[in-house]
């Protein structure tokens, strides 16, 4: 309850923050993108984890406006790195009900033109429940691949949507859930799993990031297996933007 009253009152109250985490490419450490991520500072609660307050958000439509100053922040963002000469793209998360929100094109473009961003800076991710509704979904997805924005699906392997229902969406990127990656090296089926989702996900021309990368030996098995971006707490954690640039004036995270 707390949650839900400070909610309302965050936006205005400036609390809320983006994180960035860099998307890396595994051999050369290069960073190639990064993934915004949505922080809370409570007055009082002190910092709560989008677990416990995007469900709140999206039980109580708040996640519309929060979604749309994520979005409107993240494209600012991209083109202040612009202009200092940093052209990265930025992966924002989308709730299902914000993309199926009658205005969310309208917002996306709106964020694009006002900041004179080329659409290719902004990746969307959303889940795969999104793709329960398929139909709505495909109309989504084409308007965004119109307008030149990148969709990829978050937490892959983890709903119930197979590589053969994604090849029929116009869907880019597939984002392998960190939970295969944690169980990948000491698990043969799951070693497996990941296998089968980069080769069929190579073979259907689906770009592939790895989430949750914790050790050296997941990049190494993740490059020799055809996967070779990702992101995870061996090259960084989630970081402040002033810790993200520092990250990308670098050559590399390391
Ligand atoms: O860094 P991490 O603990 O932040 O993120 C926790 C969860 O919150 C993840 O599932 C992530 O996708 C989700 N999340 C983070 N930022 C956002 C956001 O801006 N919008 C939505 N809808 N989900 C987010
Ligand atoms: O959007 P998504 O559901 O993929 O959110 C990513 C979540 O994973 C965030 O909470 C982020 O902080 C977390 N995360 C990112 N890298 C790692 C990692 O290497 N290990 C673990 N355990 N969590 C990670
Ligand atoms: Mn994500
Ligand atoms: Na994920």
């Amino acid at each position: 309850i707390k949650i839900e009253q400070g909610l309302k009152k965050a936006l205005h109250k400036n609390e809320f923050e983006l994180y960035y985490q860099p998307q890396v490419h595994l051999k050369s450490k290069r960073i190639v993108g990064v993934e915004a991520l949505l922080r809370w500072k409570h007055p009082e609660l002190g910092n709560i984890s989008p677990y416990e307050f995007v469900p709140v958000a999206e039980s109580t439509g708040m996640i519309i406006p929060i979604g749309k100053w994520v979005i409107q922040e993240a494209c600012k963002q991209i083109r202040l790195w612009q202009s200092s000469g940093i052209r990265i793209k930025i992966a924002v998360n989308v709730s299902a009900l914000q993309f199926e929100d009658h205005h969310f094109i309208e917002l996306v473009n709106e964020s694009l033109s006002q900041n004179l961003l080329p659409p290719k800076y902004l990746e969307l991710e959303i889940t795969e429940s999104v793709m329960q509704k398929i139909n709505q979904s495909f109309a989504i997805i084409g308007k965004l691949k119109n307008i030149g924005i990148k969709v990829s699906i978050d937490d892959f392997g983890t709903g119930y949507s197979s590589l053969s229902v994604l090849s029929n969406l116009p869907i880019d990127v597939i984002k392998i859930d960190k939970s295969f990656v944690h169980r990948m090296m000491n698990n043969t089926n799951t070693a497996s799993v990941v296998k089968t989702i980069i080769e069929m996900g190579s073979n259907l021309n689906f770009e592939l990031i790895a989430e949750g990368i914790e050790t050296e030996e997941q990049a190494e098995f993740l490059i020799e297996n055809g996967c070779h971006i990702g992101q995870g707490y061996l090259y960084s954690r989630p970081v402040t933007k002033h810790e993200i640039e520092k990250l990308l004036n670098q050559e590399s995270v390391v």
